[in-house]
């Protein structure tokens, strides 16, 4: 693979090269891992292009393809470029979930200035969050202004999307009183900005009641250092009807524009990059215990701990020495 030709083609903004660097970063072949990461490294040196990163969101049902499409329409016609990437480790939706909605992305997969990738079909988080982290560095150096990055509201994959985004939106539902409970106080202490969707209609009144209800709860929340007065916030918008769009990115704006003045910004994307070099090293060190040795090692010492031959402290110890001379 000709790593130094295909990084020139991602950094002049070739769609069809980027796709394939974003296969490329998706192999588990070890001899793809090692030409992904020097594609990264290239990349990131020729174009240290910033993008706004932004994490969505939500449960299934929410709207969260139908905001994507009309949202990220939105954003072209505001001349800017938009990637939207997803992280979805459940294998129940069959790793395409993007993919399996085009349909309802379907304007947005046709527009010259977005670029829709569906989540790499991967079962395990740990590798669906590298690759996913990986596509976000080479589509920032393709140029792309906005990168949305999905997630279903399902379990860990929130924590992973928000820890590679600038801004975190949760797109809730409207809903009663009681589904207000439903959501998690650890989800809610990650957003950004509350968006109530599907507020047109019938839902309308509902939506904004929803909205306020959830404008009370985020004001309960410890005051983050990273936000201006009035942040996190909730609103509502209609994906469906496109309204609320617009206040929305102003929203979003704010927030970024306050960030990048006051260090905040920057300052996530330091910790953020902190967070994924120590994850990256735990990951590795647990793969060291699935070789078939590592394994052999652990079933005998774990038998000699069972039956008091040794004790569980230094058993751990000899496995340790036994990793290190391996
Ligand atoms: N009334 C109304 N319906 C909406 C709105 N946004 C989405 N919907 C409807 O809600 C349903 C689910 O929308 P999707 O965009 O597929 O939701 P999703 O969050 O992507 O769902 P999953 O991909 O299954 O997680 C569809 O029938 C949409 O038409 C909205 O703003 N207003
Ligand atoms: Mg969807």
């Amino acid at each position: 693979m000709d790593i130094q030709g295909l990084s020139d083609k991602v950094v002049a903004q070739d769609r069809r090269a980027l796709a394939r660097a974003i296969t490329l970063v998706e192999s588990s072949r070890e001899d793809h891992r090692a030409q992904a990461a020097a594609l990264v490294e290239e990349i990131r040196r020729k174009a240290p292009h910033q993008a706004v990163r932004i994490g969505l969101s939500g449960t299934p049902g929410v709207g969260k393809s139908t905001f994507i499409e009309s949202f990220g329409t939105f954003l072209t016609e505001q001349g800017l470029r938009v990637a939207v990437l997803a992280v979805d480790p459940s294998s129940a939706r069959s790793g395409g979930s993007i993919l399996g909605d085009k349909t309802r992305m379907e304007r947005l997969s046709r527009n010259p200035n977005a670029f829709i990738r569906p989540s790499p079909s991967q079962s395990h988080l740990g590798g669906v969050a590298r690759r996913t982290r990986e596509a976000v560095a080479l589509c920032e150096g393709a140029g792309f202004d906005v990168i949305l990055i999905e997630t279903v509201g399902v379990g860990q994959s929130e924590t992973v999307v928000a820890e590679m985004s600038d801004l975190f939106i949760l797109l809730l539902a409207p809903a009663g009183g009681d589904e207000l409970q439903g959501v998690k106080r650890g989800i809610m202490e990650m957003a950004d900005i509350i968006l109530v969707n599907k507020a047109d209609g019938d839902l309308k009144a509902t939506a904004t009641r929803t909205c306020a209800d959830y404008s009370g709860a985020l004001r309960l929340l410890r005051k983050r250092p990273q936000d201006p007065q009035d942040f996190p916030k909730a609103m509502t918008v209609s994906a469906l009807e496109e309204d609320g769009l617009t206040k929305a990115w102003e929203e979003m704006r704010t927030l970024t524009d306050w960030r990048r003045e006051n260090g905040h910004f920057e300052g996530r994307r330091a910790a953020q990059a902190r967070f994924w070099f120590e994850e990256e090293v735990k990951q590795a060190l647990l793969a060291q215990l699935q070789t078939a040795a590592a394994k052999g090692a652990m079933d005998q010492l774990g038998l000699d701990v069972a039956t008091g031959a040794v004790s569980p402290s230094v058993a751990a110890q000899r496995m340790l020495e036994q990793l290190k001379h391996s």
